[in-house]
């Protein structure tokens, strides 16, 4: 990626750019590969957190010549990339969360995105769990937020996992939160149930693909 982007999304070229503050992008989890427009190529779709490197802020200027310079600690930004391999172009980005860097919780994302059709309609959607503790769930055609999301949980660390645990036809989301909470969401954003589990659940997608017979059984129990 350039080594400076807007965290904006859909920017107006003809934007005066002083209006914009240019952040470092970072990939901080695996970036997923998946043909999600369905044209028989792959995209690559990546979490990506914007915020200031601190060994390179001193050479981070506003572009405005008038303004002094910028205040970093004030940017924190998250989004979702997908990047089409054929056409070597971007076909979407969105920008999700948005905080400073002084907050407990920040618009950071550390979990893969999932690329999943959640509700069988031949359409994928992308799920991507924040730090801020949003759980998304994104048009893979554009971007678009689906109704109904997001939905808000403690911090958020690990890829949220995907998987068939009601027995219909529908895929539901396994959520899992650094308050330890294993959470059940269903396509329309319906909590199914939600379980104290750990104190913390960062690896818990790790665990799900080791064990994931084992887990799958474990789940339904809890759904009784
Ligand atoms: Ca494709
Ligand atoms: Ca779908
Ligand atoms: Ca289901």
């Amino acid at each position: 990626m350039d080594d400076q982007v807007p965290y904006f999304n859909n920017m107006d070229p003809n934007e005066e750019s002083s209006k914009f503050v240019f952040m470092d992008p970072h990939v901080l989890s695996t970036p997923t590969l998946a043909d999600i427009n369905n044209d028989g190529h792959m995209e690559l779709i990546m979490a990506v957190s914007y915020y200031f490197d601190k060994a390179d802020k001193p050479v981070h200027k506003n572009n405005d010549e008038n303004s002094t310079d910028i205040d970093y600690d004030m940017y924190v930004a998250g989004g979702i990339v997908c990047w089409d391999l054929k056409s070597q172009s971007w076909s979407w980005t969105v920008h999700l969360d948005l905080t400073t860097d002084k907050t407990k919780f920040k618009a950071m994302i550390y979990g893969s995105p999932t690329v999943a059709d959640l509700d069988g309609d031949g359409i994928s959607e992308v799920i991507i769990g924040t730090s801020l503790g949003l759980l998304y769930v994104l048009d893979g055609r554009n971007g678009f937020v689906r109704r109904f999301f997001p939905l808000q949980f403690h911090e958020i660390q690990a890829t949220v996992a995907v998987a068939d645990v009601k027995g219909d036809s529908d895929l539901e989301m396994i959520v899992a939160d650094m308050d330890g909470n294993l959470v059940l969401v269903d396509a329309n954003g319906e909590i199914l149930w939600d379980k104290k589990v750990l104190h913390y659940l960062i690896y818990f997608v790790l665990i799900f693909i080791i064990n994931y017979i084992h887990l799958i059984y474990s789940l339904k129990d809890l759904c009784l």
